[in-house]
């Protein structure tokens, strides 16, 4: 489904299924739950926005701390990981951020910022666990 925010500070979650995710101006946070799908962020803002993880019961556990690039990985302290990859996944002409979210169990989603180059993420754009 597509969720819009709005020009304001939204706080949006993520569906159940396969998402297009839009939050607008301001500082945003979107959600991502156990088994979310595959969804696209379409105007993630490194400078503003922030994802939440929601995955391993750690919604209030923090990620390391560490440089994001092609192949990194963030660990939480609940279990929960995000790996990063670095491509050009909707075949648009722009580098895009693929995310994998793991928990202990295994892989529960993939969040794609669209547009997004990895090595402009920094830590506290993520958050949860
Ligand atoms: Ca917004
Ligand atoms: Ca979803």
């Amino acid at each position: 489904m597509n969720i819009n925010g709005t020009n304001k500070n939204d706080f949006l979650v993520s569906s159940s299924g396969d998402d297009f995710i839009s939050s607008g101006k301001g500082h945003d946070q979107i959600w991502f739950r156990d088994g979310f799908g595959t969804d696209h962020v379409t105007d993630f803002n490194a400078a503003a926005d922030r994802i939440g993880v929601d995955v391993a019961g750690g919604y209030s556990d923090i990620f390391s701390l560490g440089d994001i690039y092609d192949g990194a990985v963030l660990t939480s302290f609940s279990g929960a990981s995000l790996e990063f990859h670095s491509g050009d996944f909707n075949n648009d002409g722009s580098l895009d951020t693929q995310i994998l979210v793991y928990d202990q169990s295994g892989l529960q989603g993939t969040i794609y910022l669209d547009g997004v180059q990895v090595d402009t993420l920094q830590d506290w754009n993520f958050m949860g666990g």
